[in-house]
């Protein structure tokens, strides 16, 4: 086998620039809580393939139905010739996300496309063309989803000119909003939108419940419930985008059901398959109908074998219980951080909820972002075997994302490397 220069070499020739890695060392295999290279160098997973592998990597279930679904047929198109599987994981995705009304889904492939076609739902629905997001949002790198994400480094820089009819608000961020309450926060938002866009122009409120690449930011309690309060009185589509705290990721299968709030629409992706590219648009029966026959759709949307490992993924967090075990991972790995940032300065606060957690790294004293120190410490991290992704509109917050699968011994090692690597 090649060894990780062997194919960093290649990769250089071959693969385009523009597409970055975290790691240079090249996978051999990964599973639990580990991932292994082709040189046998062990890391300890705290990055799930950014919140995708919650069932783990090769999960058996998961391994097993596409086994069996490649075998019967790879692909017919489900706008061509349909399939059980994308009809019952729809049926699951009405049952598994909040809301007691009547619901439909629709398959995509990946968490852009879902967005994009929630906005299509949504502006199709109400007629209107407006699309409402926040500060430091992330929905994706598609045309659409560039102008909808926030951070111009990497995602958006000279990428434009972007998507029109996009509108950006204040998003609750305690630390750094002086620790506006949640209401106060949504009504300055609410503000911004009635005098900026008027409320009868805007189709969707588009919202991470809990912020991913933004940085892990958890908004003040009561935002949530706020703005879709204000977007029922609207009219408004309110969506939750939830491709990367759903699927048990922050102790419940979806984080608004934390708050009890019920979106009209959830884009969902990552986590729903155990790893292959499968996406979702589920929500209201009304909304999700109002589109014509046709109207949606795609080549690989539903793919059967990303369907397959849907199920199989799906059944594995019912069977291990995942959302109890995120509420354990997150049980013992805040306290842990919690102890990191009592003895170190740069530390200005540890945030997330379950298995989504984050430390905020910061010039000691001040609420100056350092960046650098929060690469330096990633690094470190990688260096002696833990696999940690950085995120962040300032690009100084460690966040961790590991596999609800993890062992406590892995949990516990990983933990260590953490805390030598703050030194
Ligand atoms: N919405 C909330 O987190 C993907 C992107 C990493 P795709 N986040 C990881 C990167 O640098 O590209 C994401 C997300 C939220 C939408 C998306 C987009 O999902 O499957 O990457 O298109």
């Amino acid at each position: 086998m090649a060894t990780s220069e062997e194919l960093h070499k290649r990769r250089v020739e071959a693969v385009a620039r523009g597409v970055g890695s975290t790691i240079s060392a090249y996978v051999d295999r990964a599973g639990g809580g580990t991932i292994t290279d082709v040189d046998g160098r062990e890391w300890i997973d705290f990055a799930a393939g950014i919140a995708v592998t919650n069932v783990g990597n090769s999960a058996p279930r998961v391994v097993e139905a596409v086994r069996a679904q490649v075998e019967r047929f790879t692909h017919t198109c489900f706008m061509v010739a349909p399939y059980e599987s994308y009809v019952a994981v729809c049926e699951q995705l009405n049952a598994l996300t909040p809301g007691g009304f009547e619901k439909r889904s629709a398959l995509f492939n990946s968490g852009a496309e879902a967005v994009e076609n929630a906005v299509k739902i949504a502006r199709h629905a109400t007629g209107r063309p407006a699309v409402v997001v926040f500060d430091h949002a992330y929905h994706g790198r598609t045309n659409l989803t560039m102008a909808l994400t926030a951070k111009n480094m990497p995602y958006k820089h000279r990428f434009g000119p972007f998507a029109g009819e996009v509108y950006r608000v204040p998003m609750s961020y305690p630390l750094r909003d002086g620790g506006l309450d949640g209401a106060t926060a949504a009504a300055r938002s609410i503000e911004m939108i009635e005098k900026q866009v008027g409320a009868e122009n805007v189709a969707a409120l588009l919202i991470e419940p809990i912020q991913g690449e933004g940085g892990f930011v958890v908004p003040a309690e009561g935002f949530l419930p706020a703005l879709r309060e204000w977007a029922t009185a609207a009219g408004v589509v309110f969506v939750a985008d939830e491709i990367q705290t759903g699927f048990c990721r922050t102790g419940d299968w979806f984080a608004c059901e934390h708050e009890g709030v019920q979106p009209d629409l959830i884009t969902l992706a990552k986590g729903i398959a155990g790893g292959l590219p499968l996406a979702a648009v589920t929500g209201r029966a009304d909304l999700m109908d109002a589109v014509h026959v046709g109207g949606l759709g795609g080549t690989y949307g539903g793919n059967p074998i990303a369907c397959a490992a849907a199920l199989a993924a799906m059944e594995t967090m019912r069977e291990l219980d995942l959302a109890a075990a995120a509420r354990r991972i997150g049980a013992v790995m805040g306290e842990r951080l919690d102890a990191i940032a009592a003895g170190d300065p740069r530390v200005a606060e540890v945030r997330g909820r379950g298995a989504m957690l984050a430390v905020e790294i910061v010039r000691p004293g001040t609420l100056t972002p350092d960046p650098a120190a929060t690469a330096a410490v990633s690094a470190a991290c990688h260096a002696a075997g833990l696999l940690t992704l950085t995120c962040g509109t300032y690009g100084n917050v460690l966040r961790f994302l590991p596999p609800l699968v993890i062992s406590d011994d892995e949990l516990g090692r990983g933990l260590d490397i953490l805390a030598a690597a703050f030194g």
